[in-house]
């Protein structure tokens, strides 16, 4: 029985918001179009690119058919949109989860809402737009939206700042400036412009100096700036950011490390939360991975929309050499068990077993390096999103859409991946960076139009002109891309236009597995890519900047065909690396490849040696896994025995048995390793 009092609530609350909808609509309008970078490349909007067929294809398929609906129910299941509920007083119950819980929901409505920009999907729309009527719901006279602290712990708002609160809200922003894009109906962007307005009204300069424990609101907040235009939530951003390193309270002092005893907890929390000395001073990453991944993308979006941040790209190349040479997995995975903070740790300290590469993780990775990119407008941190996005993020969900990792370790015993969890971080994390793919693929200047991945697709993108107004061009991939290395383009501008087509080579087709030395191709030789125009044969020769230029008057209907070969690579990592001393891992194209036990029947994984002279072999299989390219050749097991070694993508394992499984194997067996060593 609901009390009537809560009733009552509730009707006030909805006649409330009826009324703040309608005046917020003709009062409060963001800009008509995102404002656009002072630095670098655009962004291409996610509208505007349709994935179709191919790798992606399918898995957006599924996206749709499985993954959105499966996670909304978990999260029904689990209390997360009852939280609401109770909190805008329409039901009885108590409050279920913990401080972080909104989150989840609003990634998955995010998901939703991205993936339903591709098509109608009636009975998604509603379903998505009743629950967010339930969040709208429980927002606070002030503003204040956390179903945790509304229901519980109320005095103690803003209190412990490594509860996430702010992550929650960032999470919110995001949602909303989505929802609007999707409907037009300002209604949830602008409660999120009033629970940024109430955090804008406690923290800041002459305010109350402090930070989120978890970093997420800073990109947030950048990004509300953008789709409203107002300059505060910029500021504000920045403040969250500058304010790192220093003591926290009712004024700034800075924060002196050596009253802290090294390793205890407190100092421990600061460098889990990247608090533990002025952002312009962090050279090295450190701490929990996912924090520094989201940190670093604000970071990055401060110097594309500030034009005052002295220090911060100095930092970030700092960070991401730090990152790319000496922290970064294979897969393109960050974070490891050695400090138990979900983090980073030591350089070239890469344990395989003691891998923690949190999905999350991956997605915050990619999403610093897709921004590194619209910087500076190099292919090689698109080298990495590629990685991150191929062999980190996709090995976090099963073929089938409803089945997770956590975290990504790279070598095991057993594995068998978990239906959901109560903290559900990354399944969620994953309904909203999927649907992204299409966008992540292209970026914008005046003049250029830069094709980043390769995946079967059709986008209408508006590019800048030097010459006079804005053009479309319309460009259609065909591929087969990660399984084979022939793209081809059509593209057609709404007139006949002088432009740079940039096409990335990825640094797979340039000898380089990574944009680093942290690991090498056995054999490096480059085999010659092709580039075809109009059935032209064209110089394929890429530039500094990673890309093929192609500057020409494109007109309706030009074809562009790239051919890059794609051999299985052997990979040797860094010999400072000691827990892939003697390994070798494969790769093909930009995946990665791993044994699982079942594909090597009556064998152990960790014993079998694949001897480096060893001819390998590739092979389709469209019934096997979602349909993979398989590696195959001969491995030695005990006593020399020769037996057939087959390897799958790395994303693709814990599909069928719970077994055993690891991406680095044996190049020189054990005996001969033990013999060498000092
Ligand atoms: O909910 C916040 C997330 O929980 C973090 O990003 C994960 O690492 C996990 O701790
Ligand atoms: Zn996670």
């Amino acid at each position: 029985m609901i009390p009537a009092s809560r009733f009552i609530r509730f009707f006030v609350w909805q006649g409330a918001i009826v009324l703040a909808c309608a005046s917020f609509q003709t009062v409060i309008a963001g800009p008509p179009v995102a404002l656009p970078p002072l630095r670098g490349l655009s962004e291409v909007d996610g509208k505007s690119v349709v994935v179709q067929g191919g790798f992606w294809g399918k898995r957006l398929k599924t996206h749709l058919d499985v993954t959105i609906d499966h996670s909304l129910n978990e999260l029904e299941k689990d209390g997360h949109i009852a939280n609401f509920d109770i909190a805008a007083g329409v039901a009885g119950g108590e409050c279920r989860g913990h401080a972080a819980f909104d989150s989840d929901l609003y990634k998955v409505l995010e998901g939703a809402m991205l993936t339903l920009v591709h098509g109608p999907d009636p009975r998604l729309a509603t379903r998505v737009e009743s629950v967010v009527d339930r969040v709208l719901a429980a927002q606070q006279e002030d503003g204040f939206l956390i179903a945790f602290y509304i229901l519980k712990d109320q005095h103690k708002r803003w209190d412990d700042m490594d509860k996430h609160q702010m992550y929650n809200a960032g999470h919110f922003f995001e949602m909303a400036i989505e929802h609007e894009k999707l409907t037009g109906n300002p209604k949830v962007l602008n409660a999120a412009r009033r629970f940024a307005d109430h955090i804008d009204g406690i923290f800041g300069p002459m305010k109350r100096y402090d930070v989120d424990g978890h970093q997420e609101v800073e990109l947030a907040l950048i990004r509300l700036y953008r789709a409203t235009g107002e300059r505060r939530y910029l500021d504000l951003a920045r403040f969250f950011l500058d304010e790192r390193g220093f003591l926290h309270g009712a004024k700034r002092e800075p924060f002196d490390p050596t009253t802290e005893v090294k390793g205890s907890r407190p100092m421990q929390q600061r460098i889990a939360r990247q608090d533990h000395k002025p952002i312009v001073e962090q050279f090295e990453a450190v701490g929990h991975a996912v924090r520094a991944g989201y940190m670093y993308a604000a970071m990055v979006d401060i110097v594309r929309f500030m034009p005052d941040a002295p220090g911060y790209e100095q930092a970030l190349d700092h960070l991401w050499n730090d990152v790319v040479e000496r922290k970064m997995y294979i897969t393109g995975g960050i974070g490891t068990h050695q400090y138990g903070f979900e983090g980073f740790g030591d350089p070239y300290v890469l344990s395989n077993e003691g891998a923690y590469c949190e999905t999350c993780a991956a997605v915050a990775h990619l999403l610093w390096q897709y921004r590194m990119n619209l910087l500076k407008g190099d292919a090689a941190y698109i080298d990495v999103l590629e990685l991150a996005l191929l062999n980190g993020v996709l090995p976090g969900f099963s073929i089938a859409g409803n089945g997770y990792f956590y975290e990504n370790r790279l070598l095991k015993e057993r594995g068998q991946r978990g239906p959901w969890k109560g903290l559900s971080c990354c399944p969620t994390n994953i309904a909203r960076i999927i649907p992204q793919v299409g966008n992540l693929a292209y970026a914008v200047g005046k003049d250029r139009l830069l094709v980043n991945l390769y995946l079967g697709s059709e986008a209408t993108i508006t590019m800048e002109s030097s010459v006079g107004k804005p053009h479309t061009i319309h460009i259609v991939q065909e591929t087969l891309y990660p399984w084979d290395g022939r793209v081809r383009l059509v593209v057609s501008p709404e007139k006949t236009t002088t432009f740079d087509l940039q096409l990335r080579v990825p640094c797979w087709a340039q000898g380089r597995p990574v944009p680093s030395d942290l690991y090498s191709f056995v054999n490096a030789e480059v085999l010659p890519i092709q580039l075809t125009i109009n059935g032209t044969v064209s110089a394929a020769i890429p530039e500094k900047d990673g890309y093929l230029h192609v500057v020409r008057a494109w007109k309706a209907g030009d074809i562009v065909c790239l051919e890059m070969p794609m051999p299985i690579q052997r990979v040797h990592a860094n010999d400072k690396v000691e827990s892939d001393k003697g390994k070798v891992a494969l790769m093909r194209g930009p995946i990665v490849y791993c044994l699982e036990e079942q594909d090597q029947p009556g064998q152990i994984v960790t014993s079998l040696v694949l001897p480096a002279d060893q001819p390998l072999r590739s092979e389709y299989r469209e019934s096997l896994l979602g349909g993979v390219t398989v590696v195959l050749g001969e491995g030695l097991a005990s006593h020399n025995k020769k037996v057939p070694l087959m390897a799958v993508p790395y994303y693709a394992w814990a599909n069928r048995e719970n077994n055993a499984m690891e991406v680095w194997i044996n190049e020189t067996p054990a005996e001969v390793l033990l013999k060498d060593a000092p």
